[in-house]
């Protein structure tokens, strides 16, 4: 096994940056460079050397981590040394000129650490998800996950699926005692009965473990000059989204992440919905549709100066939720007409309404991606769940366990194997690349 190395901090100018190095070569590197080993898991000062040369490079803190109380499981040493660029790169030069070290790949530590046990799968998503979380509830619940949440969750129900499958073959292997086996049956039953329960209830969770991780998708919808850019702009806080007295100015979606109160927003401006447009903006106001049935939340942007009519060429039915929200109150004046078809009325411009919004926006967001870290948060755990789901609806779709016993055990079994793909116990190959490549090089 080859030894790898990379810089583990994000690239550019910093207080510090950590080199990390994983292999067997990794007491040699702290050896050739700082000339010693130091006391493993205790940081030490040291000057650096490049290993042919001896030309000092930098002073840094050097740990080391023998095998396998590393993150990797193998020998891992860390440098941490000034970061600037200079000097990452020249350390890390003198670094990959030792005897036997190479750059390592994207997601490689973390790859190592999962081929030695040291995470399972779910927790190496979790790991990609806290390094990738920028709010609030997306690091609880990738934290959750890296911290074996799931593994947990997966784990409580391994245990009575093979409690259950266990009482299933006894009665195969012990056929004569019926009176047991008889008994032994419906207790697996039942316990299977209340595991799909779990299950369903597991799968039922509406995807909030998704919109957590993902950010609710939020898409600003309406008519030409609504005020549709305006208002990205004014809730981004810069200017994101070009503005104009021009109806038909955006064509491209253009999309602004948002934090509000700890849950993640993907909001998207979208090109003003008419018909009769040049071919250019007919597919800006197709993307904007597609925006529209993708989204979790539409807001719906009509101005006051305009009819209040609904885009007739804009199917309403096509959106999950709408808030249909005025917009440039301010043209109006103190005699504006009320209306109760209009959940928000705003001025981007004097910054009417605005307030409202977003704190109607938060209290949207805790509904829907708010509460404990959900259990399922990626499509593949969701498709693990569903084969689990019917392998054990498919078990008790049959109808005599006592004479169909084997059945019931194969049954049993598949969703065993489902379960382990969670965690990456079986048939993980294929999926190892899709997890792994998610991350950056150093991690
Ligand atoms: N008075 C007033 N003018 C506004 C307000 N919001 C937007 N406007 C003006 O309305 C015009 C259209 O604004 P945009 O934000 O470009 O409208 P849009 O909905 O993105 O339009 P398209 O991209 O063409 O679909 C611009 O001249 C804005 O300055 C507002 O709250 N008050
Ligand atoms: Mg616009």
């Amino acid at each position: 096994m080859k030894t790898i190395a990379a810089i583990s901090t994000a690239p550019g100018m910093a207080g510090v940056a950590v080199l990390r190095i994983s292999g067997p070569a990794a007491g040699d590197v702290l050896r050739k460079l700082s000339g010693r080993l130091p006391k493993p898991r205790f940081a030490a000062l040291s000057t650096l050397r490049h290993p042919v040369s001896t030309e000092p490079i930098d002073s840094a803190l050097i740990l080391w981590f023998p095998a396998p109380h590393s993150f990797t499981g193998e020998d891992v040493a860390e440098l941490q040394v000034h970061g600037g660029r200079a000097v990452t790169a020249a350390v890390l030069r003198a670094v990959l000129d030792v005897e036997g070290v190479r750059p390592a790949e994207p997601g490689e530590f973390t790859r190592r650490a999962f081929e030695n046990g040291k995470l399972d799968l779910a927790a190496v998503e979790g790991l990609a998800d806290l390094i990738a979380a920028e709010t609030e509830a997306q690091r609880r619940q990738a934290y959750a996950h890296y911290d074996g949440k799931i593994a947990a969750v997966g784990e409580g129900l391994r245990a009575s699926l093979v409690n259950a499958l266990a009482l299933v073959e006894a009665t195969i292997d012990f056929p004569d005692e019926d009176d047991v086996g008889a008994s032994a049956l419906a207790d697996a039953r039942r316990q299977v009965e209340d595991l799909d329960r779990q299950v369903l209830a597991l799968l039922t969770d509406s995807g909030r473990g998704e919109r957590i991780r993902d950010g609710l998708r939020i898409a600003i919808a309406g008519p030409p000059n609504a005020g549709k850019s305006t208002l990205l702009n004014t809730l981004a806080g810069r200017d994101v989204a070009i503005v104009s007295p021009l109806a038909g100015t955006t064509r491209d979606a253009l999309e602004v992440h948002l934090d509000l109160d700890g849950v993640a927003f993907v909001l998207t401006d979208t090109a003003g919905l008419r018909a009769g447009a040049d071919p250019i903006e007919r597919e800006g106001i197709r993307r904007a549709r597609s925006h529209i049935r993708a989204a979790d939340l539409v807001l719906f942007l009509q101005s006051a100066e305009a009819e209040a009519v609904i885009d007739p060429d804009w199917d309403a039915s096509q959106a999950v939720k709408v808030w249909h929200v005025q917009t440039q109150v301010d043209r109006f004046g103190s005699d504006m007409p009320s209306d109760t078809f209009f959940r928000h009325r705003i001025s981007a411009i004097d910054g009417i309404g605005i307030r409202d919004l977003l704190a109607d926006l938060a209290r949207y967001g805790r509904d829907h991606a708010g509460g404990e870290p959900a259990v399922l948060v990626r499509e593949r755990h969701r498709l693990v769940f569903n084969d689990l789901h019917q392998a054990l609806t498919e078990s008790l779709a049959v109808g005599d366990w006592a004479r169909d016993t084997e059945l019931v055990a194969e049954n049993l079994r598949t969703g065993l194997i489902a379960l382990g793909r969670a965690t990456g116990r079986v048939d993980v190959e294929a999926v190892l690349d899709v997890v792994f490549s998610s991350f950056c090089i150093g991690k």
